[in-house]
């Protein structure tokens, strides 16, 4: 049997990291429609996730992206974080928008490009020194859109060089997440595409570099949760940027589209005991929000990681390993199903209460005049997009 109070006490330690960029106007390359009280700075900015923090209570930092979140000073961004009960976190790099990087980032055949490359990605570490960031989360658009256009090794091997200038220079508690993509921009061969290959290359670099699984990164039908206990066996899981997808890298809420994907992803993360940040994976979201409010469909995101960390906290242990042992293949079948298919909305209304929040996080929101104070304060001055 399961405790209830036991599944509050894991509730209570997890933590999950909203992304600066989901606050910001966001689209397609068809068109970007604007919101009102989209933030015009990185300030505004972790002003809206602070809120989300205010109103779920699990998650107090932001992640950055460097150039879009840049500012003059980033220690002031830091204590404008604090004073508002939030944290900055995870420092994305960006070498995917510059008209250099056309033929690649880190992977050009042009030396000189490389090194423009690496040396964003060493700014960004100076940038943790400065905000206290843990983590510097690495994603490459590299690769190529032509058999023939480039060699694969050699663009390995000047991944595998810039990797370890960067590791290099990580300082103490600093590590490197190393994200994978399947496909997009580069169409024939991308250069990081999966996490066999983001393996690689963290073993080769060493402790502190790990694997993040964006969980829209991979191609129709991947067991995802597969992926996830072997990196687990391997204490090569760095974390997860969560988001949702039905064709490609949809980038919508976590938990929307499938969100028994979710629950059983969450299940192998309860099996290794690693929910709360004593385990060391972030959990993130990395999303969008196009066409929906932003602050809400965050807020729903947190609480959809949450339902489906509940469900897999809710799976009696027991009577799955016994059925498995048995070779039950129906029973222990069952004994997941059971889990996934409770209602567990009670006992998050109860976990919230247990923290001193409003039971609702979402009409809490509507109801705390947020939205109407920030369309009053937010007039003037150009509102921050993806990519700016
Ligand atoms: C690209 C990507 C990546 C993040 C984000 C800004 O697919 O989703 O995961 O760095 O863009
Ligand atoms: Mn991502
Ligand atoms: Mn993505």
């Amino acid at each position: 049997m399961t405790d209830l109070a036991r599944v509050r006490d894991v509730l209570r330690t997890q933590r999950i990291e909203t992304a600066s960029w989901a606050y910001a106007n966001s689209g397609t390359r068809f068109k970007v429609f604007g919101q009102e009280a989209v933030p015009r700075d990185p300030y505004e900015k972790i002003a809206d996730a602070a809120t989300v923090h205010r109103f779920t209570g699990v998650a107090p930092t932001v992640a950055l992206h460097i150039p879009w979140d840049k500012v003059a000073d980033y220690a002031d961004l830091a204590r404008h974080a604090r004073e508002l009960g939030a944290e900055l976190g995870t420092i994305n790099s960006n070498v995917f928008q510059d008209n250099d990087y056309m033929l690649g980032s880190v992977t050009n055949p042009d030396p000189a490009i490389r090194a423009k490359a690496t040396s964003h990605l060493l700014e960004c570490v100076d940038i943790m020194d400065l905000t206290g960031s843990r983590d510097l989360k690495l994603w490459f658009s590299d690769g190529t859109n032509y058999p023939g256009q480039d060699d694969v090794r050699r663009r390995q091997d000047r991944l595998a060089d810039s990797l370890a200038e960067v590791y290099a220079r990580l300082g103490d508690g600093q590590r490197m997440l190393l994200e994978y993509k399947l496909f997009e921009p580069a169409f024939y061969m991308t250069d990081v595409p999966d996490w066999g290959t983001a393996y690689l290359h963290c073993v080769a670099l060493g402790e502190k570099a790990k694997v993040v699984i964006d969980t829209g990164h991979h191609a129709p039908g991947t067991n995802i949760e597969f992926i996830v206990a072997q990196l687990l066996r391997a204490d090569k899981l760095g974390g997860f940027d969560f988001n949702s997808r039905f064709y490609a890298d949809d980038d919508l809420m976590v938990g929307a589209a499938d969100p028994f994907q979710l629950f059983r992803i969450m299940h192998e993360i309860v099996l290794a005991d690693a929910v709360g940040p004593a385990s060391g994976i972030a959990y993130m979201l990395d999303q969008c929000h196009n066409i929906e409010p932003k602050i809400p469909a965050v807020i729903r995101s947190v609480m959809n990681v949450q339902e489906a960390t509940a469900k897999a906290l809710l799976v009696d242990h027991d009577a799955l390993r016994a059925a498995q042992d048995a070779g039950d293949v129906l029973g222990a079948n069952e004994a997941l199903m059971d889990a996934y298919h409770t209602d567990v909305r009670p006992l998050l209304r109860d976990f919230r209460e247990d923290l001193g929040l409003d039971p609702e996080p979402l009409e809490a929101y509507r109801r705390s005049g947020y939205f109407d104070k920030i369309k009053a304060e937010r007039v003037g001055g150009e509102q921050a997009g993806w990519g700016a």
